[in-house]
């Protein structure tokens, strides 16, 4: 948990009035007519808590329980530790499932919406050491009778099956009629995946993938019972770092957060980066100076800019060379790339040069592969997790429209 779950009231959510445009009659006085919530239900032990709340009396036992239950006083945040895998291929995330617990290690994606796990249905060939929810051990899971699921990732990557709803835990947050997809196939990247035990999506809700009826992401779910309705990625070099939920964490950053726009159109975390440039200090050369959209995609391992951004920040790379048979821009492993900045509105964010030097591309080590690449033939970047780990992001949807934050990482 990070800070406290603490009970606190919220007027708008208890009261059946809700307040109204003020109507002017005469220059000087205006009234606030008091108008019906229509979606408001009456409920007296809710109004009681508000009321001893309001004047600090601690709730008695049965009281406590009963509004907590009801979810409606009751304000929450969470706080996960991920784990990167070899050269922060992925990082993965405990999530508790079902009753009693089955706790699977989940790779959580804001470039998807849909949770999905290895299961029990899966044929036993495709399973190599991942854990399997088993929906038939949970007192909590039931059926979602008539849905399934069928998901195709960027990379070729595909998965699908059948549904539960059931209680999900993440960082000590709690869901418990969360759509988990059960995985009945999983295509080849996802059985050779042996720490991978599914995936966790956050991004929009409207490419959820289940039919007939898309399901809410787990953050969707929880939005309302935050304390804000943010969750934030801090992505760390070869570390462990952390996802929060309803908690924006001032000792995880440094300076301002910068806030820009998100267009969530087509499901993504959407945004217009500013800028791109190579270089630090003095030996900073600007490769674009306008703007270009991209998606904040944590299920992405490297950075995919637009094309002519990457030729030309190549260029200043020792020994760099595009090796089609690699499938990308290649450099000897003793080199370190120069800083890559990027704009977010008029603030900046840097990859570090020793992040772009992803990983050697073989067993000899003598050959790297870079780690931002073109994203040509995808339409929009992609700041995947050598962008994101640059950063502490906040994925906000506590205003009317969603937005991203982007702010320096504390050391
Ligand atoms: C990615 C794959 N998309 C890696 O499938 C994906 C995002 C980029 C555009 C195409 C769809 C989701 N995150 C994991």
């Amino acid at each position: 948990m990070v800070g406290s779950a603490s009970t606190i009231a919220i007027a708008a959510a208890v009261a059946g009035l809700a307040t109204a445009t003020p109507v002017r009659t005469k220059v000087g006085t205006f009234s606030v007519p008091q108008v019906k919530n229509p979606g408001f239900k009456p409920h007296g032990p809710a109004q009681l808590a508000k009321a001893y709340l309001k004047y600090g009396v601690k709730l008695p036992e049965g009281l406590a329980k009963t509004v907590s239950d009801l979810k409606i006083l009751r304000r929450d945040s969470g706080s996960a530790k991920t784990t990167p895998e070899e050269n922060d291929i992925q990082y993965l995330t405990p999530v508790s499932i079902g009753t009693p617990a089955q706790t699977l290690n989940l790779d959580f994606d804001s470039g998807s919406s849909d949770l999905w796990v290895f299961s029990t249905e899966l044929p036993a060939g495709s399973v190599n050491g991942q854990t399997q929810y088993d929906a038939s051990k949970s007192s909590t899971a039931k059926k979602l009778s008539g849905a399934s699921w069928d998901i195709s990732y960027g990379d070729g990557s595909s998965s699908s099956g059948d549904v539960y709803t059931d209680t999900v835990t993440v960082g000590g947050v709690t869901f418990k009629s969360q759509a988990v997809e059960a995985a009945k196939q999983v295509s080849d990247q996802f059985q050779t995946d042996s720490n991978n035990d599914g995936l966790l999506g956050l991004a929009f809700s409207s490419i959820n993938t289940v039919t007939p009826t898309a399901q809410k992401t787990f953050f969707d779910n929880i939005a309302s019972s935050l304390d804000t309705a943010a969750w934030t990625a801090d992505l760390k070099y070869h570390e462990a770092g952390t996802y929060d939920f309803g908690v924006i964490d001032s000792s995880k950053y440094t300076g301002d957060i910068t806030y820009t726009d998100v267009d969530s159109s087509q499901g993504f975390w959407s945004f217009t980066a500013t800028s791109a440039s190579v270089g630090s200090g003095r030996n900073n050369t600007v490769l674009k100076a306008s703007g270009f959209s991209g998606i904040a995609d944590t299920g992405t391992t490297l950075a995919l800019f637009p094309d002519s951004v990457v030729t030309a920040y190549y260029k200043q790379v020792t020994g760099a060379k595009l090796d089609n048979t690699q499938g990308g821009y290649v450099f000897p492993c003793t080199t370190t790339p120069p800083d890559f900045t990027f704009g977010v509105e008029d603030a900046t964010i840097t990859i570090p040069g020793k992040y772009i030097n992803y990983a050697p591309v073989d067993e000899s080590g003598s050959s790297c592969f870079g780690g931002i690449q073109t994203d040509e033939g995808i339409g929009f970047s992609i700041f995947g997790d050598v962008a994101l780990k640059a950063a502490f992001v906040v994925f906000d949807n506590s205003k009317g429209t969603p937005r991203l934050g982007w702010a320096a990482k504390s050391s």
